[in-house]
């Protein structure tokens, strides 16, 4: 099935629009898991395992498996989730970006050899560069838009012509002329609620990968009421740190499953 119809049917199914993001640091993981990189996996399993249900998304993050040589580690968990949860959408997180003979390989990476529904990519190269991706019309292709960190702002709401910012510029290319197969999906800050509005009107019913909930301070009112579409839905707020170490004990399972129904619920009350 296409990505942005497993979304939306996990959308409307599911009632949730909470994604777990899959961030590992082994040397937070608890002792009876272990905590060397060949564990991952396992820490994975028992998260997946305890959240399936309440979740709309997982999006491992590329950086935590490759920093540890445990490439192994994030095929095998995102194998894990296409065998037994293949409803649910995986997002690899890897951020890609690249003249376009090499973007094709970072395609082939993410979709081929990952086996991911979709991969974050960063559109600052130009259609070039975000064609070999978007022309895989089945997959999504996840672009930076309005990112979260506290140096978003620096580049990103540089004014540009049209008296345009320079993510709105990124918003139009991708709801319009980049848009070809209808399988972008933006990446807008919960951190930065004013320009998700903005963002949202540029680009009418796109999804949105929200991160920056939890952790990083976002607030959950109003990113709902900034991003979300007229059916209520158009949103995946993801939550990684917050979820997967709200305990470091054997209990870790459990409290990563309530974290994230304490988060689905809190979306959903103003949903
Ligand atoms: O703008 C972005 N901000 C962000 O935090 C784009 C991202 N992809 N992320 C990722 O989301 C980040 O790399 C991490 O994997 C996750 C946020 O984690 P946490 O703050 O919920 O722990």
């Amino acid at each position: 099935m296409k990505f942005t119809d497993l979304l939306k049917k996990r959308w409307i199914e599911h009632e949730t629009l909470v994604c777990v993001g899959l961030d590992p640091y082994p040397e937070k993981f608890p002792s009876n898991i272990g905590r060397r990189s060949e564990d991952i996996f396992e820490f994975n399993k028992a998260i997946i395992d305890a959240t399936q249900d309440l979740v709309c998304a997982y999006k491992p993050q590329f950086a935590h498996f490759a920093a540890v040589a445990a490439e192994d580690q994030l095929k095998r968990t995102i194998g894990y989730i296409k065998t037994k949860y293949p409803e649910i959408p995986v997002i690899l997180d890897s951020k890609r970006g690249d003249i376009g003979s090499t973007a094709a390989m970072y395609a082939k990476e993410a979709f081929e050899h990952y086996q991911a529904d979709s991969v974050t990519v960063n559109p600052y190269m130009g259609v070039d560069t975000v064609k070999p991706f978007t022309d895989h019309a089945n997959k999504g292709t996840v672009l930076l838009c309005r990112t979260s960190n506290p140096g978003a702002s620096e580049l990103q709401n540089l004014e540009t012509r049209d008296g345009l910012k320079l993510y709105e510029q990124v918003a139009k290319l991708a709801a319009n002329t980049w848009n070809e197969h209808q399988n972008i999906m933006l990446v807008v800050g919960a951190t930065a609620p004013d320009e998700m509005a903005n963002i949202r009107k540029l680009t009418g019913d796109m999804p949105f990968l929200v991160p920056g909930i939890g952790a990083q301070g976002g607030d959950i009112e109003a990113v709902v009421a900034a991003g979300k579409t007229a059916d209520g839905t158009g949103l995946v707020i993801n939550s990684s740190r917050a979820i997967l170490y709200a305990s470091d004990s054997s209990d870790f399972a459990d409290a990563a499953r309530a974290e994230t129904l304490k988060l689905k619920v809190a979306i959903n009350a103003y949903r």
